[in-house]
């Protein structure tokens, strides 16, 4: 494996390099926090794009220089956001580049880090809830007259329930099952998947019929990807831009609230600790409505408790997938990992459908 200390050398820094470490708690990629030697000292995100997810880490690089260069001439004109949205900027190599390119052909790009800012596994209160929305929000309001065509579909597939289904199922027939070693847990996730697979096409169908339209999405708006401003708790930035592309907001209104209202966060080993937290639902749903109930449709607003139960419903599918599959896409530390996550996210759903009248009057009480 390269190591970053060589690899951060190539980027175009103003001092020495001081000190990296690995960063964050990413699933997919390698991320290091490079800082110099220098006084303030500078610090940057250095990350090696994962080649099996990322096919093509050039296209991964142009939506992000689209989508920030947008997201910050469009905050610039509107003086009203405070504190100041900011956007990581690309940190060039030293022979000008976006990226670096190893001797093992993979990318590596570097992007400055926001200071002062926080984030967080799990949402810590309602009122975060609440923030985090809005910064949700906030992302969808600066993108929103950026043209979806203007970007590459850097992930065919990505967030189309019934494509995961596909491979679910190719997954399940091709003889490299691993439920058997754990029967129990492997059986609850496949029966949740068997109980509920019918219903896993409502958005593409909706997309279908031209009854919700395509857009810039951020497409991974958990919450350890918001920032929030270090001194006043208020929403900086949502990082991780290696998923903006076009896409249904549902994607990314689903995907939030999955991440923001399970207080337990979608790595723990206590299963009966996690639910769907309805407090924390009609805040996030506040903050959001608050910055963009005004581009949401009828329609769109119909289609909102859907797009939280299958956001919920995919990612445990797409966990549960992979566990069989012999844990190829996402990180795992031991040979239960993705099994474990899998059955917190249908754990999730099965709390989300359980109180689906309820999430159905907060989305009625935010609706604009
Ligand atoms: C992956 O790598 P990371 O942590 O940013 C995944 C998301 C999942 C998320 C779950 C490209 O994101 O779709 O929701 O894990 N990203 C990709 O934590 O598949
Ligand atoms: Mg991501």
């Amino acid at each position: 494996m390269t190591r970053p200390e060589c690899i951060a050398l190539q980027f175009d820094l103003n001092g020495r390099i001081h000190d990296i470490n690995p960063h964050g708690t990413g699933n997919i990629n390698r991320t290091f926090l490079v800082t110099t030697d220098t006084d303030p000292p500078e610090k940057i995100i250095l990350q090696q794009i994962n080649p099996q997810v990322f096919r093509q880490p050039g296209q991964v690089m142009e939506n992000m220089i689209v989508v920030t260069r947008h997201m910050l001439a469009r905050s610039g004109q509107q003086d009203s956001i405070q504190p100041p949205w900011q956007v990581p900027r690309i940190v060039k190599t030293r022979k000008g580049e976006d990226y670096h390119i190893d001797q093992a052909d993979t990318f590596w790009r570097a992007v400055t880090y926001i200071d002062n800012t926080l984030s967080y596994e799990t949402v810590q209160d309602d009122h975060q809830a609440e923030t985090a929305g809005v910064a949700l929000a906030r992302f969808h309001r600066l993108t929103r007259d950026l043209d979806p065509k203007r970007l590459h579909d850097t992930l065919p597939g990505f967030h189309h329930t019934p494509e995961y289904l596909h491979h679910y199922d190719q997954v399940r027939h091709s003889g490299s099952d691993r439920s058997m070693e754990y029967q129990e847990s492997a059986r609850i996730c496949s029966d949740f998947i068997a109980d509920h697979r019918s219903s896993a096409d409502v958005l593409e169908a909706a997309k279908k019929e031209g009854l919700l339209a395509i857009r810039v999405i951020h497409g991974d708006p958990k919450i350890s990807n918001i920032l929030f401003c270090a001194e006043t708790g208020q929403p900086v930035s949502l990082i991780d831009l290696d998923t903006v592309k076009p896409g249904l907001l549902h994607y990314d209104i689903g995907d939030f609230l999955r991440s923001a209202c399970n207080p337990a966060g979608e790595e723990t080993m206590d299963l009966e600790a996690v639910r769907f937290d309805i407090h924390r639902c009609r805040a996030g749903l506040a903050g959001y409505c608050s910055e963009a109930g005004s581009f949401l449709t009828t329609c769109d607003i119909g289609y909102i408790f859907d797009a939280i139960r299958l956001m919920t419903f995919e990612l445990g599918l797409r966990f549960f997938t992979d566990f069989l599959a012999g844990d190829r896409y996402f990180k795992t530390t031991c040979d239960t990992h993705n099994l474990q996550r899998a059955r917190v996210q249908f754990q999730l759903a099965e709390s989300i459908l359980n109180q689906e009248g309820r999430i159905h009057a907060i989305i009625e009480e935010n609706a604009p």
